[in-house]
């Protein structure tokens, strides 16, 4: 049964993708449960009448939203715990490495291997379970290369070098990518940054690279979505980066993301570490195969790795929200019934108000709860 399935739809894939797949289905199906039942309950004060169809569909919405969100939670979690992080080998001991994330990069990688070579000690590679001859072109050209066992995304793989760097005990470590889109001569320009005092350097692309429209749109919500939660950075999606020994000390402790929301929860997380994070202009080329996933899914699953980052930092806090959320939503519900009592009226706004904020404080709680317990 479970091999027809992974078959028909590929199912690691949707595990990866499950927060963003499962949490979004749910906030959409929770917005059309609360417009449908706001429709309602003013047809209801309008004529007395409640339609059963209606009322059927909008309680299957809001039922079907909330356990689409927990679900989400849910299979976020768990795919993250059957995740088992590869064991790092031996590595020769470097000063100044470069770190290369690749999956099916065959044609690229040992260019980009070749040319950073001449600007570090040593080039460290994570073929991510790649199907063509990228371990092999990698190491022609002089890299060592460590194999993940499967393709487990690339934040799976930024951490799994990030690691390597301090087993080669690198005193700064240069990240890009395998695929040529960033440029290897720029990587002098992020160990000055390092060498001036930053911790974290971040490639800022706005300045000097043509960015098609869609993508900018999807950075620039990112970054304001950072912004709110107090994190101000130019291009916190940029995977050309570099990082001191002290960032790659405090990173590797605190990384958890697999996926692409790696970029953001770095920059989320290093700020919020007290590191100081310095930006340099790079030059980001775009071509027919830079990206391998859809700039939608993609922009969501790092919008919705942001929010989890967040509601997850502080359990407390996010608990406290989610019994705000449930005394509010008790109250509105106790003074939306008493009202009725009297007026015969149902106050529109309170009631899906009530229903919404019930259902965010079952999220919040059990996530607080979750991740409480985690550690
Ligand atoms: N797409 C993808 N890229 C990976 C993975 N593991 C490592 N990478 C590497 O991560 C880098 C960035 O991936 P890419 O799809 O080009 O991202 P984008 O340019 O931000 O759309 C490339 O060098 C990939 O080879 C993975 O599982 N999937
Ligand atoms: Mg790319």
């Amino acid at each position: 049964m479970q091999g027809v399935l992974v078959r028909v739809v590929d199912l690691r894939r949707i595990g990866r993708h499950a927060l963003t797949y499962f949490a979004t289905a749910g906030i959409v199906l929770l917005l059309f449960g609360g417009v449908l039942l706001l429709f309602l309950i003013h047809k209801y004060n309008d004529t007395r009448t409640i339609d059963p169809l209606h009322t059927t569909t909008a309680f299957l919405m809001l039922a079907l939203g909330q356990t689409s969100l927990v679900a989400g939670v849910v299979a976020y979690v768990s795919t993250r715990r059957s995740y088992i992080e590869p064991p790092i080998p031996p590595l020769p001991r470097a000063a100044v490495v470069a770190l290369i994330p690749a999956y099916n990069e065959e044609r690229t990688i040992g260019a980009v291997v070749a040319e950073a070579r001449r600007h570090v000690d040593l080039v460290i590679v994570v073929d991510d379970g790649s199907a063509d001859k990228t371990a092999e072109e990698a190491e022609k050209n002089g890299a060592v290369v460590i194999r993940h066992p499967q393709n487990t995304g690339y934040g799976a793989a930024v951490k799994t070098l990030l690691k390597a760097a301090r087993v080669a005990g690198a005193e700064y470590a240069v990240l890009l990518d395998a695929d040529g889109q960033h440029n290897p001569a720029d990587i002098p320009k992020f160990i000055e940054a390092l060498k001036n005092g930053a911790d974290v350097v971040v490639g800022n692309r706005f300045r000097q690279s043509k960015v098609p429209a869609l993508r900018k749109l999807g950075i620039y919500i990112i970054r304001a979505a950072l912004r709110l939660l107090g994190v101000r950075i130019g291009d916190p999606e940029n995977g050309f980066r570099a990082f001191n020994k002290r960032a790659l000390e405090v990173l590797t402790e605190e990384l958890e993301e697999v996926w692409m929301g790696i970029s953001s929860q770095t920059v989320y997380k290093a700020v919020k570490r007290g590191l100081r994070i310095a930006e340099v202009p790079v030059t980001v080329v775009y071509g027919r195969d830079t990206s391998s996933e859809s700039t939608a899914i993609h922009g969501l699953s790092v919008l919705w790795t942001i929010v989890w980052t967040w509601i997850t930092e502080k359990p407390w806090r996010t608990l406290a929200l989610g019994l705000a959320s449930l005394i509010t939503s008790v109250y509105l519900l106790t003074y939306v019934v008493t009202l009725f009592n009297t007026t015969r009226y149902i106050r529109l706004t309170y009631t899906t108000a009530a229903i919404l904020l019930e259902v965010m404080s079952t999220v919040l709680i059990s996530v607080a709860i979750a991740s409480a317990i985690r550690k």
